[in-house]
């Protein structure tokens, strides 16, 4: 049984400021958070919602680099505008803070001194690659060369975006540093590392045994994690950008960002309340919630944990961590360096307006138990067949219809027969169920029981067409349009959470109250009730709207493949095994002329050619049909391995091979001396 808090910390990630945010970032972490935090103080609960961008990290440096300016420029900038795609949407933090801030800075670099006085790190000298030019060292995102998996170029230190292959620099060809072009060189530097291994039966203890309840994603990562057995975590790194470590001798170090910004949470709190910031984050009666993303689970059930529990002075830890799975985009996984994205400053320029629908289409399709995926037919199908068509069908045809019989005035409400006290019976279930599913974080449920209210609205209004009615009992009308009016009310309340814009433009319609407690009663609108004019919550997106984000998508698309091939034309294949001289000295090379050329008859690829090779005229089959008719071919002085065993191909005997390059791109080309020598030379 869940302990009785007195008020809720929500946190949601801490988005780093190296571009914008995107719909897997709201699916992921901001929508469901919001719900939480709307329906929370729906209930009239106390709750302080924090975010804030995470300025550090090399990520940012990178795209500082990249853009020819400093590290503060790019964050000034993506601070702001993921700030403003906040609001935009309606997820308004009590603060949205930032960790280039000085609160941070003081806070953060206090909180490692802290540990490190009290001797709860581990110093270890290791050798790091350093780039003697740049007189820097190299994070492993600094070092590129040949990846040593797939020989494509431009393979990073840790990971080969190509093939997605896991890498450490000591395995990349050819390692060079990004920042100078120089050969990178190993040097001695000390880091400082939380022993997390220390922490490991106590982590066992306060999760596994003390917190069953948590999503089995999160619930199985931590485990997995654990049952690996925990390691020393760097704490602190070599970079120029970030807090810098608060030890004498440490210069030209900062505190590792997975360090740095979870203590971000705190330093956000610290400045939106400098007097009362501890209530929030030292007391029992608080709650604890991180919103994060599955690869995030780590850093905030176990390094973040072990952190306050190493800093001791009542830091509480949280009640839960309901982490999301991924969104993917069209069937293919969101990529910010791709582009493959759909940004959330953009979707508010295309969609003013339809913030809501956005917000509804995420967490109906939310990645809660597993990845997801996003397709903008899914997302127009939703908004047109659910959100017009049932919730702003039924709204609209019952203040409509008020309007048109009485005046815009809520109608008297006369006898109920069993289907309008059925109606009304489902409310108070659905708002049971709703509130039991956001209360345990199960928000594609919960936005489930509030559409259901919707149908139930709808189907009502359907199944007794007061329209009909009005034409001979218009006190029947006035019964059955009062039930519609507070169904409508109700809907303007259980929607808050999820659709807050649509729901407050509800609430101004009817003039109805955003009160929790309400949902599910009778008479949330008394008789003679004014309502304003009947506006449309919801327009339909036409085919128009969507097949310009298809074929946004569809151009990004086709630059990646070209992208592909340029990279592909670029790739060397990796030198294969050695061979001794004796190996090289059997083969017998020479120049040879092309005197005729066939196609084999029923075969896209082979030619047959007759070559006089100085020693003999031969036939050789080869496999060069798809890069050379015939007529390229005749004439032609080209090498072959004449000693190669001979072989019947297609019925053909071949006696030899033509020697030929393989382009990056596939296509073959065929050998021919820098002069015309005479047939049968020796190449050696
Ligand atoms: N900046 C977001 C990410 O990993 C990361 C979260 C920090 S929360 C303290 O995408
Ligand atoms: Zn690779």
């Amino acid at each position: 049984m869940e302990k009785n808090f007195k008020r809720t910390l929500v946190t949601c990630a801490l988005p780093y400021a190296n571009g914008p945010i995107h719909i897997g970032h709201l699916a992921g972490v901001y929508v469901p958070a919001d719900i939480y935090v709307r329906f929370l103080r729906l209930k009239g609960k106390e709750v302080l919602y924090i975010c804030g961008s995470d300025e550090h990290g090399v990520p940012i440096t990178i795209q500082a680099r990249k853009r020819g300016c400093s590290p503060q420029e790019v964050v000034d900038e993506f601070h702001h505008i993921i700030d403003e795609s906040f609001k935009g949407f309606g997820i308004n933090f009590d603060i949205y803070g930032r960790t280039s801030s000085e609160v941070h800075a003081k806070n953060a670099s206090e909180f490692f001194r802290k540990l490190y006085d009290e001797g709860k790190f581990i110093s270890r000298e290791s050798e790091q690659y350093f780039d003697p030019v740049a007189n820097t060292f190299l994070a492993d995102r600094y070092i590129v060369g040949t990846c040593p998996k797939c020989g494509a170029e431009g393979a990073y230190g840790d990971q080969c975006e190509k093939c997605g292959s896991t890498l450490s620099p000591e395995e990349l060809i050819n390692p060079k540093s990004k920042l100078s072009g120089a050969e990178p060189v190993k040097k001695k530097t000390t880091h400082w590392y939380l022993p997390l291994q220390d922490y490991e039966s106590w982590l066992r203890q306060w999760i596994l045994e003390g917190h069953k309840e948590w999503r089995s994603n999160v619930y199985g990562q931590v485990k997995s994690w654990l049952d690996g057995g925990l390691q020393p975590r760097a704490v602190t790194r070599d970079l120029d950008w970030g807090v810098p470590v608060p030890v004498e001798g440490a210069e030209g170090k900062v505190l590792y960002v997975w360090f740095d910004a979870p203590i971000g949470y705190i330093s956000n709190t610290q400045e939106l309340l400098p007097d009362t910031w501890e209530q929030w984050w030292k007391s029992e009666d608080t709650k604890l919630v991180h919103f994060i993303g599955k690869d995030n689970i780590v850093f905030h059930c176990i390094v973040f944990p072990s952190m306050l529990k190493a800093y001791g002075d009542g830091y509480i830890l949280p009640e839960n961590v309901p982490a999301n799975e991924f969104l993917n985009l069209e069937g293919d996984k969101i990529s910010t360096s791709k582009g493959w994205a759909v940004w959330a400053n953009e979707y508010l320029e295309d969609f003013p307006g339809q913030q809501d629908v956005l917000r509804y289409v995420l967490t109906a399709n939310a990645p809660e138990t597993k990845d997801n995926d996003f397709s903008w037919k899914d997302f127009q199908a939703r908004n047109n067949s659910e959100l017009v068509a049932i919730f702003g069908n039924f709204v609209n045809r019952a203040v409509v219809l008020t309007h048109k019989y009485f005046g815009g005035k809520v109608p008297a409400r006369g006898e109920m027969n069993d289907m309008d006290r059925e109606t009304f019976a489902q409310i108070p279930l659905l708002k049971e169920s709703m509130d039991r599913n956001i209360e345990n974080y199960r928000f594609r449920d919960a936005l489930k029981d509030a559409m259901s209210m919707a149908r139930v609205g709808n189907k009502y209004i359907s199944d007794t067409e007061p329209w009909k009615v009005a034409k001979t009992d218009m006190e029947r009308t006035g019964t059955i349009l009062n039930i519609c009016l507070q169904l409508c009310a109700d809907l303007a309340v259980a929607f808050e959470p999820f659709t807050p814009f649509a729901a407050a433009r509800l609430r101004e319609m009817l003039h109805s109250p955003l009160d929790w407690n309400l949902l599910g009663s009778t008479d949330i609108l008394e008789e003679g009730h004014c309502l304003s004019e009947a506006k449309l919550l919801f327009s339909k997106i036409e085919d128009e709207q969507i097949q310009k984000q298809l074929d946004r998508l569809e151009r990004l698309r086709q630059e990646r493949i070209q992208r592909e091939k340029e990279e592909d034309a670029k790739k060397v294949e990796p030198q294969k095994e050695e061979v001794s001289f004796e190996d090289f000295e059997a083969m017998d090379i020479r120049t040879a002329t092309v005197l005729e050329a066939v196609k084999v008859p029923k075969t896209d690829k082979l030619l047959k050619l007759t070559i006089d090779t100085g020693l003999d005229t031969r036939t050789i089959v080869s496999g060069i049909a798809e890069y050379y008719s015939p007529e390229e071919m005749l004439g032609k002085q080209i090498c072959i391995l004449a000693n190669l065993a001979p072989r019947t191909i297609k019925g053909i005997e071949s006696k030899g091979m033509i020697l030929m390059a393989r382009q990056p791109d596939g296509k073959m080309r065929f050998i021919t001396p820098a002069e015309v020598l005479a047939n049968g030379a020796r190449i050696g």
